[in-house]
């Protein structure tokens, strides 16, 4: 067996949320602390995924920490080198590296009746500390369709976040799944070297266009000349995001723009009428993930591209056959059909108090105060947790300021020299903000996504504005939390 290294705090993924929460450690004087990453670079879903045009529909200058703005002012919108860059170097300049544990993927966790965690690793090593936290974010676990037949086939097939860079794209016939995101993002650039691209779409997506990827040269010479002018823009984007944005999830006033944007965006980019009307969707924008895109129409426009929306059936050696019978040959097929967004934590085993098992206490679908701390998990903290997606802002700044409350609360459980937990009567009033919040968005009768467990409970979106998250974890966690005593623990194992 081997020795078991003893901490304050261990730290799980070294995304946005791993490195952003390690910083406001250092800031505030805690060393001992490790962030254990299971793959061999840090980056998060920017290292996982490297399909061809995958970058950011969020601009670089609020898509980044408050404390570390991008040092090329002139990338409007980053691509994934980019963001894994920036990553890399932040995590460099603030002193991260000492602290991070590559090739450390954590199998379980537990809270002992010492009032501890004890995580264990696939490698064996094991890790002990008064607190820890989840900053394993929400997109990462692919999720492929059970389609019939996948085993006949016979060409290459891989998700869209595990791009196989082994298979060329260059005269083949390629079948995406999905029109997501993701699919959006590559179908204009594989369209440019296959033979043809087969897009299969089940549910057409809201799409609105953005400005170009990089600024003009008077832009540029303002971001790069006025000191200023930097946290300027991002404070512009990120109430003009919020002003606008948020409203469209509650079918708010921005909702009507934002649906002639994207309708006149359709109508501009594709002159068929008939592929036009498959294109449209027939749901409320800003119930699934609004997709931000300018190449994704005209590709489909190409003649080497087709868009299908019958329903595929199954999947046969040589293609994929749809509903209407017809045999959609495919060398390559990549399945750009999302994540398994709503299994928080999955497949890590989360013993808390009493050895309550975390996957049972979330059957019905996952809950938690802010997104960052969950009843019978003392001193368990996560970053992006359920309900703290911002579907309207940027993400990294949502987990700006959970890692903000997180890291007082980890202070404050420090001082008193015990776990701490969320009240009873904080969660009860908590919850019962969410449910109303909830209950005023689109979201709950809205169609199936991401957003939403198979049951239908929305588990991921925050259901307002990233003002309102900002200012509603402003205040200390002493508030809210307690400590938890030994007769508190003295069960635990029991399950
Ligand atoms: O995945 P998705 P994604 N048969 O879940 C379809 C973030 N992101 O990887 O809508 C046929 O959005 C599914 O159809 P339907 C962003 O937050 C950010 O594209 O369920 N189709 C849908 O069309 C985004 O929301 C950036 O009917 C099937 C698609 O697959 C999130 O990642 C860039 C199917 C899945 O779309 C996920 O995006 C990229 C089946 N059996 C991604 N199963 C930025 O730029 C699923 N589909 C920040």
């Amino acid at each position: 067996m081997t020795e078991v290294t003893d901490l304050d705090v261990v730290v799980v993924g070294a995304g946005f949320g791993g490195i952003g929460l390690g910083v406001e450690l250092l800031r505030v004087g805690i060393t001992r602390f490790l962030i254990l990453e299971k793959a061999s670079e840090l980056g998060g879903v920017w290292r996982d995924n490297t399909y061809p045009g995958c970058a950011c529909d969020v601009p670089s200058h609020l898509y980044s920490f408050s404390f570390a703005p991008y040092t090329d002012s002139t990338i409007r919108y980053p691509d994934r080198r980019d963001i894994q860059e920036y990553l890399r170097s932040t995590a460099i300049k603030c002193g991260l590296q000492r602290h991070l544990r590559l090739n450390t993927p954590v199998t379980a966790a537990s809270f002992g009746e010492d009032g501890r965690w004890l995580v264990t690793t696939s490698t064996g090593d094991r890790y002990t500390a008064g607190s820890l936290v989840w900053t394993v974010g929400q997109l990462h676990r692919p999720h492929i369709p059970a389609l019939a037949g996948r085993e006949l086939f016979q060409g290459r097939a891989f998700h869209s976040a595990r791009w196989d860079h082994t298979v060329s794209i260059t005269g083949r016939n390629i079948a995406v799944i999905g029109t997501g995101s993701s699919a959006a993002q590559m179908v204009p650039h594989l369209a440019r070297d296959a033979a043809k691209v087969t897009v299969f779409q089940r549910t057409p997506a809201w799409v609105l266009p953005k400005p170009a990827r990089r600024f003009g040269p008077v832009a540029r010479w303002v971001l790069e000349h006025i000191p200023a002018m930097h946290a300027i823009y991002r404070k512009a984007i990120y109430y003009g995001a919020d002003l606008v944005l948020s409203p469209v999830m509650t079918a708010g006033w921005t909702a009507h723009p934002a649906r002639w944007v994207a309708r006149a965006h359709l109508r501009l980019s594709v002159p068929d009428p008939q592929l036009r009307a498959r294109l449209t969707p027939r749901y409320r924008i800003g119930e699934k993930r609004i997709v931000l895109d300018n190449d994704f129409y005209r590709a489909l426009c190409r003649p080497n591209v087709e868009l299908v929306t019958e329903p595929i059936t199954e999947l046969t050696s040589s293609g994929l056959r749809c509903a209407d019978s017809r045999l959609h040959p495919a060398d390559v097929i990549v399945f750009a059909t999302g994540f398994r967004a709503s299994e928080f934590l999955a497949p890590i085993e989360v013993r808390g108090r009493d050895g309550v098992l975390l996957s049972q206490q979330w059957a019905k679908g996952a809950s938690a105060f802010y997104g960052l701390a969950v009843p019978g998990f003392p001193s368990m903290w996560m970053l992006a947790g359920p309900n703290s997606f911002s579907a309207s802002g940027s993400n990294p700044t949502i987990k700006e300021f959970q890692a903000r409350y997180v890291v007082r609360g980890i202070q404050q459980s420090m001082r008193l020299g015990a776990a701490i937990e969320v009240s009873p009567s904080a969660m009860h009033s908590y919850q019962q903000w969410m449910d109303d919040a909830m209950a005023g968005t689109i979201w709950p009768t809205g169609v199936d996504s991401w957003y939403k467990t198979a049951s239908g409970k929305v588990t991921n979106p925050w259901p307002a504005t990233n003002r309102a998250f900002d200012r509603m974890t402003k205040h200390h966690p002493a508030t809210d939390f307690e400590p938890v005593t030994a007769a508190d623990t003295s069960c635990t194992g029991a399950a």
